[in-house]
């Protein structure tokens, strides 16, 4: 599981297709005709709500190919959500989400394909990933928690019985599994501890105190 997050995007990067839209506007209103405006002609294409007069969606042949690859929805000139179909096979492989000042909140992407999102990427101060949120089921509940660290994911909490919180928290070090605690009476918290030494098992710690330190621990025998 390390690759499969970190190989998404070390960094969300900036949202290109509202950048891009953006780029090619002004250069529709301050510009003489020139091939710039020829081309944000051809391949950008406004819709408006019918009632309200609103600008509502956005589409744009990013690569002016003849084939729509982003649509940008809006309300008015706010940007709501882009979605890009990135290798124009039809279904949509880039969801990016804004903020109310219009900045990029998360990048969601499909694990499991068919163009249904179903992991939401978030960027660190870093400006790397720090965080993906993940839906297993692909409902858009989210029972997987992924936490990087430079590109490596060392952390991971699962909802396994989808009840909303989690009850199994992971470790990892060195890109192997460090420790791995589990909530078994679904208090929230952990009582039993797996630890593990290059990848190995080699205890299994039980009875935390309340703060969550083990009182118990056997050596697990090679
Ligand atoms: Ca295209
Ligand atoms: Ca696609
Ligand atoms: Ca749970």
């Amino acid at each position: 599981m390390a690759t499969r997050g970190s190989t998404m995007a070390r960094r969300l990067g900036s949202p290109r297709s509202v950048r891009a839209l953006a780029a090619s506007l002004v250069c529709c209103l301050s510009c003489a005709p020139d091939p710039a405006q020829l081309r944000a002609e051809r391949t950008i294409e406004a819709e408006y709500d019918l009632e309200t007069g609103r600008l509502q969606l956005i589409t744009f042949d990013s690569d002016d190919n003849g084939v729509i690859d982003t649509w940008s929805y809006m309300d008015g000139n706010i940007p709501l959500r882009t979605e890009i179909d990135q290798d124009e096979d039809g279904t949509v492989d880039r969801w990016e989400y804004y903020r109310e000042n219009r900045t990029l909140e998360k990048v969601g992407f499909s694990r499991g394909g068919g163009g249904v999102v179903d992991a939401w990427a978030f960027e660190g101060d870093d400006g790397e990933v720090a965080r993906i949120e993940v839906s297993t089921l692909a409902n858009g509940t989210v029972d997987r928690w992924e936490h990087y660290e430079a590109g490596a994911l060392v952390r991971v909490e699962e909802d396994l019985d989808f009840d909303g919180g989690a009850d199994k928290w992971e470790t990892r070090e060195a890109g192997r599994v460090a420790t791995v605690a589990f909530d078994q009476n679904g208090d929230g918290r952990p009582e039993r501890r797996l630890v593990y030494d290059a990848g190995v098992l080699v205890a299994i710690e039980s009875e935390p105190d309340e703060q969550g330190v083990y009182r118990n621990r056997v050596d697990v025998t090679r």
